[in-house]
């Protein structure tokens, strides 16, 4: 049966509101390619709107403002929020499924991680209250020092479209737990739950103005609110790409950003692993959401001695794995999230086939499927490290395979890339696994699995993969101005 998807417009200063210039973005079901609705397209104008709006929320001076609320005051409001999201989620995941593609078993634990988030972080806004007016230890006793946290201010959040929802959640749980106020602007490829976090919002009578949902297309809704002088920080996850633009826009203004950018991680299976657990993981590493994860481990680095057997088995899984409609009972992968991530996948096959690599399965569309972006879970032997498949981003899943014959010339090409985000080692030598732990450069390191996330731990990485942590304290930290507080106390003058 067809869901209905709400047809919304934006959310401004608690209300529902028309674009100044009245656009809107068609909503594409990356399933069946029918167009299932649209979704309002902010511009400039929209953000000064929305920005005005969140500068007012944050310091009304009138006692009700968000920024000097306690803690527990907001985290209230984060629970009632946590709360509505549990008793939509059966709705709110299938709309993330018919959005942006993924089965509906896995969108329905995304709205438990929102949720879950949600809840996270009003404990930590309520822990808050109790960190205030931490003593300084001085070596002086003619004067005494505190710290105060206090929120940036005002905060964009630009979000991308693999996990809508959660990418989103990510960044306002925390943001509005420190007591920022903050403008989302989602992916314009998947916006549909994250609207629909605006009408939770309006239920639980979250003040107006302290979060504004502007959906839109990255260069007229994204661009003018990283460079908006009354913005004070930016949170963006996405392409490094667009990751560069947000920083340099940034940059005009000394504004701080955190970035979480792209990634090529890599996964190390060594020789003494059991086989079917290796494959279990290194599959899922690479092929859950399609490989559409920033971390994805997507390049795998297999011990010589046996990589012809893991491979089989992880064929004989490719060729069993069920592909259909993500509302279909039983769906293991949908499809990709549109025609154009469709098309930069199968470009990457191609040229990775050009330059000299073999595909050992998948590769195309399934043939079972007529309609939708739907691509095969392929796995690509033979790459040399020069060729594209091993040195640039696919955002599908495509699994680019290498063979090692010791642990230095592993950890070699673990670390070739320009990416840093995330790395996983397979082995049952422990005292080996925390070797190669140290060894990475990355941030985050899985031992004897791949892509697990919690709420608690930090999330980001290095070199090209960005900068700042989200999730955890990290996460609350990202929305925090520390302010040093001292204090002469002595009767002697100075
Ligand atoms: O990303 P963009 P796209 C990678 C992945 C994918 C590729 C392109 O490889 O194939 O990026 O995807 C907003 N100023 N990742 O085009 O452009 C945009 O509207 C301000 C990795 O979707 O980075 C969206 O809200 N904002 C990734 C967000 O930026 C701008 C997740 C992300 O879009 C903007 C997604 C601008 N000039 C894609 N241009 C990950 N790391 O998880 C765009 N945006």
């Amino acid at each position: 049966m067809a869901i209905p998807v709400p047809s919304r417009l934006l959310f401004i200063d608690g209300e529902w509101k028309e674009p100044v210039l009245k656009k809107r973005i068609p909503i594409i079901n990356p399933s069946t390619e029918e167009n299932i609705g649209d979704i309002p397209a902010a511009t400039s104008e929209d953000v000064e709107l929305a920005v005005a709006a969140a500068r007012r929320a944050l310091i009304r001076n009138k006692g009700s403002d968000w920024s000097t609320a306690s803690g527990s005051v907001r985290a209230r409001y984060l629970r009632a929020i946590a709360d509505k999201i549990k008793v939509r989620k059966p709705e709110l995941a299938k709309l993330e499924a018919i959005d942006c593609g993924k089965p509906l078993d896995e969108a329905a634990w995304d709205i438990d991680d929102v949720a879950g988030c949600f809840e996270y972080y009003a404990d930590l806004a309520e822990g808050l209250d109790a960190k205030q007016k931490a003593p300084v230890s001085l070596p002086m006793d003619t004067f005494k020092s505190y710290v105060l946290q206090e929120p940036i201010g005002v905060v964009g959040l630009i979000t991308p479209w693999n996990y809508p929802m959660l990418m989103a959640t990510w960044k306002v749980a925390p943001a509005l737990a420190a007591g920022c106020t903050a403008i989302l602007k989602p992916s314009e490829l998947a916006s549909v739950t994250c609207l629909e976090l605006g009408d939770i919002c309006r239920e639980v009578g979250l003040p107006p103005g302290v979060l504004n949902i502007l959906t839109g297309l990255g260069p007229e809704a994204g661009a003018p609110l990283a460079s908006h002088p009354h913005v004070d920080k930016i949170a963006f996850t996405g392409s490094s790409a667009t990751g560069s633009k947000i920083m340099t826009a940034a940059a005009q203004l000394v504004k701080p950003v955190s970035l979480e950018l792209g990634g090529k991680s890599p996964i190390i299976v060594f020789e003494d692993v059991d086989l079917d657990k290796a494959a279990e993981w290194t599959l899922f590493g690479c092929f859950w959401t399609n490989g559409q994860i920033c971390s994805a481990t997507s390049r795998l680095i297999v011990h010589e001695s046996i990589a012809t057997e893991l491979l089989n088995r992880m064929v004989k899984w490719i060729e069993n794995i069920k592909i259909s409609d993500p509302l279909e009972e039983g769906c293991r992968l949908g499809p990709v999230v549109s025609e154009g991530q469709y098309e930069k996948i199968m470009k990457s096959i191609e040229t990775a086939k050009r330059e000299g690599a073999t595909i050992l399965t998948g590769g195309s569309r399934p043939e079972h499927l007529k309609k939708g972006f739907f691509v095969k879970p392929t796995l690509i032997t033979d790459v040399t490290t020069s060729m594209q498949i091993w040195k640039e981003e696919v955002f599908g899943p495509v699994l680019a395979v290498k063979t090692f014959s010791n642990e230095e010339e592993a950890i070699e090409l673990a670390n070739d890339t320009h990416y840093g985000l995330g790395a996983a080692v397979i082995s049952n030598d422990l005292e080996r696994c925390e070797r190669v732990t140290k060894a990475f450069q990355a941030g985050i390191v899985w031992i004897n699995c791949s892509q697990p996330c919690f709420t608690q731990a930090p999330w980001g990485g290095k070199k090209r993969s960005g900068f700042g942590r989200e999730l955890g304290e990290w996460g609350l930290s990202n929305y925090l101005n520390v302010k040093q507080v001292t204090q002469y106390i002595s009767d002697e003058p100075w």
